[in-house]
């Protein structure tokens, strides 16, 4: 039993409130974690606001404690056959494997036990990391051997995602030729729907791929996201203003809106795919027609489901946050536009405007 100082919320109704809480700690953890920053998301605010359709709480509690982006040191840790050691910097994996095959495997990221089987810290049925100190096991940590892209490796998790979705991205460009006829993705464009943190983090990538980026909105974006943009070649436009493409080669919702998606299925080419990220359950439906069912099929476009990810993707994602974080100008140092205490719960109820990644700093 410890007390520990931690943003709780009454989820599933959603609520939020920092105070100090009783937790009831397996004595066979093997690392002490202290949390350096937490991130938060769509994910957080959704649970928050009562929205989130998935989430639960820990059993026997009536509360949980929010948090599943964090980079966190090792302030206490018994011998492990993952050599995580007192002094090291890693990141938590959200998703804790279950009973099926795929989680027997390392791929709870494909789990297909039922949606109240699937246990992610912060956010189904376990405690998240935004405490003061928590404990775990270390085949659930990812080392960060780079202590000074700190700031960088808050957004590993966040950065997971993006790699799955790409591997699925990879797995159905399989089944045809995609690429150009010089073997590269030069001149095909993705079109990314939403600004929040996980569409920049989704633009890095397209832009490892070589392809075209837009990222769309609704409204239009402030200067200092544009400027980002700029620098890694990727473009925004206000699609209820203007219309930059015609044909899209991937496209990846992060809004979860069925309207927006549906208008621009519409223009995927012939085979294109579409990656669905963004969850919104209490978004307006929104019915597909006959003609875009037509569009659909014949064109071959395939429509993929993409949530969360493995330790290979972890991994993978702190290879590339290394190589963003020195390449020229540290761009996606910018994407971090704000750092909060632990006990300033407004940033859990309102996304603030000028918000890409919002993290708490805990030291
Ligand atoms: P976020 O910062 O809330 O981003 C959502 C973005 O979608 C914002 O820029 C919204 O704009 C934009 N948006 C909302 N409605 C529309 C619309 N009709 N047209 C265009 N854009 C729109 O959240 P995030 O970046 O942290 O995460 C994106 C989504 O993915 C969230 O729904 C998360 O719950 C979900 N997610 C899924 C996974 C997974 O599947 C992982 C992480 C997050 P505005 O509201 O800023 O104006 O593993
Ligand atoms: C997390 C994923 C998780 C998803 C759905 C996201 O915010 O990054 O790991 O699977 O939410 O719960
Ligand atoms: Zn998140
Ligand atoms: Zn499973």
């Amino acid at each position: 039993m410890a007390n520990i100082d931690g943003i709780t919320t009454d989820a599933p109704k959603g609520g939020v409130r920092y105070g100090t809480i009783n937790i009831n700690d397996d004595a066979n953890y093997e690392v002490k974690l202290k949390p350096l920053y937490t991130g938060l998301c769509g994910t957080d605010r959704a649970e928050v606001s009562g929205s989130l359709s998935f989430t639960y709480n820990p059993e026997n509690y009536n509360y949980m404690v929010l948090g599943h982006e964090s980079v966190c040191e090792v302030i206490d840790a018994k011998e492990n056959e993952f050599e995580i050691k007192t002094g090291d910097y890693v990141v938590p994996i959200v998703r804790r494997p279950g009973k099926c095959v795929n989680c027997r495997i390392g791929r709870q990221d494909n789990c297909s036990d039922g949606d109240h089987d699937i246990h992610e810290a912060g956010i189904r049925g376990i405690h998240g990391f935004n405490r003061e100190y928590f404990f775990d096991y270390a085949k659930n940590l990812v080392k960060i051997n780079d202590k000074g892209m700190i700031l960088t490796a808050a957004m590993t998790e966040p950065t997971k995602n993006v790699m799955k979705a790409f591997e699925v991205f990879d797995t159905v460009s399989k089944r045809t030729i995609f690429e150009n006829d010089d073997s590269t993705y030069l001149e095909k464009n993705c079109v990314i729907i939403g600004t929040g943190s996980e569409a920049f983090l989704y633009a890095f990538m397209a832009r490892e791929y070589r392809m075209n980026v837009y990222l769309v909105n609704r409204h239009d974006i402030n200067d200092y996201k544009k400027n980002i943009l700029d620098k890694i070649n990727a473009n925004f436009y206000d699609y209820t203003k203007e219309d930059k493409i015609k044909k899209i080669d991937l496209l990846i919702d992060t809004s979860g809106d069925p309207g927006t998606i549906i208008r621009f299925i519409g223009k995927l080419n012939y085979n294109g795919v579409l990656i669905l990220f963004g969850t919104n359950g209490k978004a307006p439906a929104s019915a597909l027609s006959g003609e875009d069912i037509d569009y659909i099929i014949e064109r071959n476009i395939t429509l993929a489901g993409s949530v969360d990810g493995a330790k290979i993707h972890y991994l993978r994602a702190v290879e590339y946050l290394e190589k963003w974080n020195y390449s020229e100008g540290s761009i996606i140092k910018n994407l971090v536009t704000g750092t909060y205490k632990p006990d300033d719960t407004s940033i859990f109820l309102k996304k603030p405007q000028e918000e890409i990644k919002s993290l708490i700093k805990w030291f």
